[in-house]
């Protein structure tokens, strides 16, 4: 009977703009994310890009994991994390984005916590850019609208992986790359790309523009990054939310399979090196005269990842209408209810077959090995009379999840490299830039007002996780 590996990444995840704080110390420069941190405008969707006053609280303090991390990660420890997956907040390194040199003293900060890592026994997993490009960047470049940005990737990505070659193994270039394809909502464009639409210009396009350039950027790092270490392991990340057809109604089946198609692309892209012929077809067809030249496609060849990473949180369903010939999948028009299945208190289905179905799907297609680096209930807990957390919510979550995971590993035979779940500690939610949205097996004390005392709590779902880790998962 197969079971979880021996050497199974058990682990938590984080993004550095969600928890470090300390948003402008050491020379670090603002980032996009330091721009929308005023929560209710953040929840609305709406970027107040521009804002840079110093006092917004949820990402410009966070839980403070900057002055926080020996003891966090020895709490870390004690729940048994083999690996803890965060990212390099790009604008520590190169604090405008378009320096020359990288500030020392942002490169020294995770010189220390990479090694404060290893020194509890757990391996550092690393995100290279999650939702935060040099704030910089954007107002001078426009973000990722403009092919400049893969020169500035690139020596970031470079200076990261010499500096670090003897502490980290496993990168990831984007977070969820594919989740730009909501475009119509500016939010997904500002927090994947750095992008503003402008009145008048097609999102669409844009959006197609700043993926190709994202897609030859990481290319281009996981060739160097092999270069520079063979030994390191360069994958990708997607946002894997399988896209279900709501019936047997072939129209509908059609309608799925091209969402997913529109999901996914990035993936084809990411690991064959080479646009899948749909989507060349549909660049062709929509009339986009998208900047991919020659050297981009060798680019893409040169750079294939070692594996994919990815984030599960809950699946969609989708439904075809008669005004849609063409299948174009658009999550406002096209997702429907599934009857079948609760969801939190956010609207997010919880299906936990879902993450065996999209690992299925992923290894189907690509026979690659994979990596959940995220997967996870944000709740809101309360602090019990007797002062704790009783998540019972999450540890069902987490627990009927990790079945499945299972059944991934055992019964489909699954190379699957580890699992961290979002989120390793309470931290600001991306999607609301609220505090209140809590994913984490330890709370921490700060709320939506940026109020209380950053205490650190082991929640119920702690001790749940350190059970699983010391079992190797056996007994689920
Ligand atoms: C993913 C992001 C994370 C994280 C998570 C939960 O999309 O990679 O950064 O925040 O979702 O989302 P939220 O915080 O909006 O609940």
């Amino acid at each position: 009977m197969k079971r979880f590996p021996e050497n199974f990444l058990w682990g938590g995840a984080v993004a550095a703009h969600q928890l470090e704080g300390a948003w402008d110390e050491a020379g670090k420069g603002p980032s996009v994310a330091d721009v929308m941190t005023a929560g209710s405008a953040k929840q609305q969707r709406q970027i107040t890009a521009g804002v840079i006053t110093g006092q917004n609280y949820p990402n410009h303090q966070a839980i403070d994991f900057y002055h926080h991390y020996p003891s966090d990660l020895k709490l870390m420890a004690e729940m048994g994390f083999k690996c803890f997956r965060t990212s390099i907040a790009w604008s520590r390194i190169f604090p405008q984005g378009d320096e020359t040199q990288p500030n020392e003293a942002g490169l020294k900060f995770y010189d220390d916590l990479f090694a404060e890592c290893l020194k509890n026994g757990i391996e550092p997993i690393v995100t290279l850019s999650h939702f935060e490009i040099p704030y910089n960047l954007v107002v001078k470049y426009g973000g990722w609208r403009n092919r400049k940005m893969i020169d500035f990737f690139v020596k970031f990505a470079d200076v990261c992986f010499q500096r670090y070659r003897k502490q980290v193994k496993y990168w990831m270039t984007f977070n969820e790359i594919n989740n730009q394809t909501g475009y119509h909502n500016e939010f997904c464009l500002y927090t994947n790309s750095g992008i503003q639409v402008k009145p008048g210009e097609n999102a669409e396009q844009l959006m197609y523009q700043a993926a190709h350039y994202e897609l030859v950027a990481s290319a281009i790092v996981v060739a160097h990054g092999h270069e520079i270490n063979p030994a390191y392991q360069i994958g990708c990340m997607l946002a894997m939310e399988p896209l279900y057809p709501l019936n047997s109604q072939p129209q509908n089946i059609m309608m799925a399979e091209k969402a997913m198609q529109k999901r996914y692309w990035f993936t084809d892209v990411h690991v064959n090196g080479e646009y899948p012929s749909f989507m060349e077809a549909f660049l062709q067809n929509k009339h986009y005269r998208t900047d991919i030249t020659v050297a981009d496609r060798y680019d893409l060849k040169q750079g294939t990842v070692d594996y994919i990473g990815f984030s599960y949180y809950m699946s969609k369903t989708v439904k075809a209408s008669e005004d849609n010939p063409a299948y174009e999948y658009d999550d406002f028009s096209s997702d429907v209810q599934n009857p079948f299945l609760p969801a939190s208190e956010w609207g997010w289905t919880i299906d936990p077959e879902g993450l065996r179905y999209g690992a299925n799907w992923f290894n189907d297609r690509y026979h690659l090995p994979l990596f959940v680096v995220e997967n996870g209930l944000g709740a809101r807990d309360e602090i019990a009379a007797d002062g704790k957390i009783h998540d019972s919510y999450r540890i069902d979550y987490l627990q009927a999840h990790l079945v499945q995971l299972k059944k991934a590993i055992v019964e489909d035979g699954i190379k699957i490299i580890g699992y961290t779940p979002w989120s390793a500690i309470d931290i600001v939610s991306a999607g609301t830039g609220q505090m209140e949205k809590r994913y984490g097996f330890i709370y921490v004390d700060k709320d939506d007002q940026g109020k209380g005392t950053l205490k650190r709590i082991p929640k119920d779902s702690f001790y749940w996780y350190q059970r699983i880790i010391a079992t190797n998962g056996e007994n689920l």
